[in-house]
């Protein structure tokens, strides 16, 4: 164990700060091992007479001065993350001198190097990192920041607002000092000085400002951001018509870097990218990859005003500006794209990564109420059931009223930094809703359970359906309160039409597509009167709740489902409970045959012309062996995986011209676009393809037909779909690919990426010791976050290889993260949640899994961030 256990922080303790900074001017000397970091602060106190306590880390103290006069050391306290100064007056100016090492920051946080250029990352406590300061989110001031360096190496300088100043230097040095007039948390603070090549493009917003726009690459790679440009524009577009939000300053800049710990960063006017998410070109990115890039694109722009014009009062309320901004963007993606594929994408997404967390011992509320180290609660629950909160909300009031609430909101806290319980009042003021119980949403962590029962009364014409709503215990909450659930159900007659749902008190006409309960109670029963006999029950549409739904429903009720219901959403949701329910008997006795009537449906699926491609792509797309696991009590991952590359076989075997016609009618001649159509047309034909692939071993035409596909692609998604299916074949063809791809594509680290994923995926039982073996090469390093997910994050997902029996998927794992803690304990301790999942394996792999935790706690001076992660794990 730790010598001195890292102290949680606790919501229930917020107090608001006790000075207010009225402006801060930044000096910047630029020098890769030791740059120095002047910063004049004008202090005014809120609460006079408390002491000034500033956060700081890792930093080397040079000078502090109040009001122009040096102070002693005996006039300040210096501890390890403090600076304080015990009795200051009630306003003064405050010189802090600080050195750091960018060049020596490998934990990617504060100010740092990315290939020789200078960048920074502050959100959420890197700014610490930089200067002391209250690092702190409701801490809103005005920056000035003055930026010199080397002209050289550095000829871009770059910082939040706007460019104020310019020029020359002795020494071959040059300066830039830029303004940033919209008061802002540190969080939000940008530098980036380098030499890089830039794209530049112009938005004329809604009324009529000019807005000059630039992506920063490195130099050769500007050319592949013009899709990330061409995303950006139509971002700042969308947020003017579907919000009424427009951009508010006259430049916004973009620099794509290839050390990043996450995504991007939405730093006022100078957002700052993983290179992943900015630089695409048919023959080095997936249709995956432009979509992605899109989304991020429009994420981070969209901060603008979800984050950035209104941030947060604490890091508690992280979901306030995160879950409204990936509802935002993936609101964009659907208007951009096809909105029932991108809502199966996302309920996909929240299932692999959400559902897991809530159900195990990292589970948390979208509003935690305690952290040891904020940066581990960036959560797919702070994010992605966050989003889905907003979500609801929406469901709840409409668009309409939804944005009016959006417009409350921005018009009450625009410039401060709010909570989510003000964002939830200013929804419910603008509607006149009540949304009290709708609020704990945000306290109760776990994912609800919905146990339903629907029957049909003949004699008097009535459906009765019954809903009752339990959401199981978690860490710190075994009781738990009903929440408010809007639940989207329909009834379908015989010919597979919605029939109008009336409910018994009821004389309006009813919606024709079903309609929206609320649940609100422990058990509920609602009662539909002149109802013909229906043939099928629809639930969720849409997935109007992240729930899990308990409900007894024959294979023909399903199939009839996966052919008819009017929502996409619940049509798709069908075929997947549908196979969910075989493969789950299959595992439970593995001589049960697989009833032919689901095979039968995806070939109707197949047949359907009427149907989008790239539903049809999802709709014959199987859930994952992780989903299939998540309704084990004990998982069982050779089960799993057997049963279910059985079940595609036998779609295989039963459909393969029908597949072999499939890949053939989706074939695109003519140039590549990344637009959702042909994308979906390629995921239809790529999904074909992998069927057959189960037929490979027998078949040489199917072996060849991937190959070849591998060979002649002309863009990335159709030859990483072959090189991903040839992956998992013990055949010649395989290795043969895979030095080609490396071979073709030896220079580009993006590339070599999925190059590295791809193996650590593979199924075949050599998996463990490929990954181990590219440690080694030259295309990995453990510095490289990219690299890092890439190789070892990859494997971690394979769960057949990572749960192998022996044990030796976890010691890898633990030796890994013990290795990376020190370099970087952010990606460390991200990359950790995967051994936390001890609790649903064997009790032979749960010892092994708790060992590895137990060895991982052991170790002298571990991070906050690998701590929390690894006891919590153990615990929970
Ligand atoms: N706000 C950043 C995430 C910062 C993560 C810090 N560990 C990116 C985003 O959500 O847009
Ligand atoms: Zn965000």
């Amino acid at each position: 164990m730790n010598q001195v256990q890292p102290q949680a922080i606790h919501r229930k303790d917020y107090c608001a700060p006790d000075y207010r900074f009225e402006g801060i001017a930044l000096e910047f000397d630029l020098l890769p091992e030791a740059t120095r970091v002047q910063s004049k602060l004008s202090m005014a106190a809120v609460n006079p007479g408390k002491p000034l306590v500033l956060d700081g880390e890792d930093l080397k103290l040079l000078s502090v001065k109040m009001d122009g006069r040096l102070l002693g050391t005996s006039e300040y306290l210096l501890a390890e993350r403090t600076l304080t100064i015990p009795n200051p007056p009630a306003r003064f100016t405050l010189e802090i001198e600080t050195e750091v090492n960018p060049k020596g920051n490998t934990q990617l946080s504060g100010l740092y190097q990315s290939s020789g250029n200078f960048c920074t990352q502050c959100e959420a406590e890197g700014f610490r990192r930089i200067t002391y300061f209250l690092d702190r989110p409701d801490v809103m001031t005005v920056y000035r920041v003055t930026i010199r360096a080397d002209r050289k190496t550095c000829p871009v300088l770059l910082s939040n607002g706007n460019l104020v100043e310019e020029g020359a230097l002795p020494d071959g040095r040059h300066y830039a000092v830029w303004h940033d007039p919209y008061p802002k948390p540190c969080y939000l603070f940008a530098l980036v000085a380098g030499n890089l090549a830039c794209n530049e493009d112009i938005f004329v917003t809604q009324s009529g400002r000019q807005v000059k726009l630039r992506i920063f690459t490195e130099h050769g790679k500007e050319g592949r951001s013009a899709y990330a440009m061409d995303a950006l524009k139509r971002s700042m577009r969308w947020d003017e018509t579907r919000f009424g939000l427009e951009y508010d300053l006259d430049l916004f800049n973009i620099v794509a870097v290839s050390d990043f710990n996450m995504g991007a960063m939405e730093n006022k006017s100078l957002n700052v990218f993983n290179d992943r998410y900015i630089l695409a070109d048919p023959e080095t990115a997936t249709d995956g990859d432009f979509a992605a890039i899109e989304a991020v694109v429009a994420h981070e722009y969209f901060h603008n005003w979800t984050g950035n014009r209104i941030t947060c009062r604490d890091w508690f309320q992280l979901s306030l500006k995160e879950g409204l901004t990936v509802f935002r963007d993936q609101e964009f993606s659907s208007d951009m794209r096809s909105r029932p594929v991108k809502r199966i994408q996302d309920v996909r997404n929240l299932r692999a990564r959400q559902f897991p967390e809530d159900a195990g011992p990292l589970a948390h509320p979208i509003r935690p109420d305690s952290y040891i180290a904020i940066d581990n609660f960036y959560t797919a629950t702070v994010y992605e059931k966050g989003s889905e909160v907003i979500r609801m909300m929406h469901t709840l009031l409409g668009e309409d009223g939804f944005q009016k609430g959006m417009k409350l909101y921005v018009d009450r806290h625009d410039g401060e930094a709010a909570t989510c319980d003000q964002f939830v009042a200013a929804m419910a003021d603008a509607n006149g809703a009540d949304l009290e119980q709708f609020r704990l949403w945000y306290s109760q962590a776990g994912t609800p359970e919905l146990q339903v029962e629907g029957h049909y009364e003949a004699q008097n014409g009535e459906y009765v359906l019954t809903v009752a709503q339990h959401c199981p215990p978690t860490p710190g909450q075994p009781e738990k309160k009903p929440m408010h659930i809007p639940l989207h159900v329909g009834l379908l007659d015989a010919q597979g039409q919605d029939i109008p749902l009336r409910l018994d008190k009821e004389s309006a006409v009813p919606q024709r597509n079903g309609r929206l309960l609320s649940l609100t109670a422990a058990k509920q029963t609602f009662r539909f009167r002149g109802i013909p006999e229906p043939r099928a029950l629809s639930l969720n549409r849409g997935f109007s709740a992240p729930v899990n739904i308990k409900v007894k429903q024959s294979g023909v009720e399903r199939a009839f489902l996966m052919a008819h219901d009017s929502d996409a959403f619940a049509r798709w949701e069908a075929g997947q409970q549908y196979a969910t329910d075989l493969l789950l008997q299959r595992i439970a006795n593995p001589s049960t045959p697989f009833d032919p009537a689901f095979a039968a449906a995806v070939g109707q699926i197949l047949r359907d012309d009427a149907l989008e491609a790239a539903f049809a792509a999802e709709a014959v797309t199987l859930p994952s062996e992780d989903y299939i696991a998540d309704h084990m009590a004990v998982i069982d991952v050779e089960a799993i995986h057997t049963a279910r590359r059985a079940l595609r076989r036998q779609i295989a075997e039963t459909h393969r011209d029908l597949l072999l016609a499939t890949y053939d009618q989706n074939r695109i001649s003519g140039p590549y676009s990344p637009d959702a159509g042909p994308a979906g047309r390629r995921a239809l034909k790529n999904a074909a393809l992998a069927y057959l692939a189960e037929l490979a071993a027998e078949e040489r035409g199917i072996l060849d037909r991937i190959a070849g596909q591998y060979r002649d692609a002309d863009n990335m998604t159709d030859r990483m779909a072959a090189l991903r299916m040839l992956v998992d074949l013990n055949v010649p063809e395989r290795q043969a690919a895979l030095d080609d791809f490396h071979d073709r594509f030896r220079g580009d680290a993006l590339v070599l990426d999925k190059w590295l994923a791809l193996q650590a995926i593979s199924a075949l039982p050599d998996a463990l010791e490929r990954v181990k073996a590219l440690l080694h090469h030259s295309a990995f390093s453990m510095h490289k976050p990219n690299k890092v997910r890439a190789l070892i994050g990859s494997f971690t997902a394979n769960a057949l290889r990572y749960h192998a029996a022996d044990g030796s998927g976890y010691a890898f794992h633990a030796d890994r993260i013990i290795e990376l803690d020190p370099i970087n304990p952010q990606v460390a301790a991200r990359l950790l949640a995967p051994l936390g999942r001890w609790r649903r394996v064997d009790p032979g792999r749960q010892a092994k899994m708790k060992a590895e935790l137990e060895r991982i706690l052991a170790v002298p001076k571990l991070s906050r961030e690998t701590y929390e992660i690894a006891s919590k794990s153990l615990a929970g």
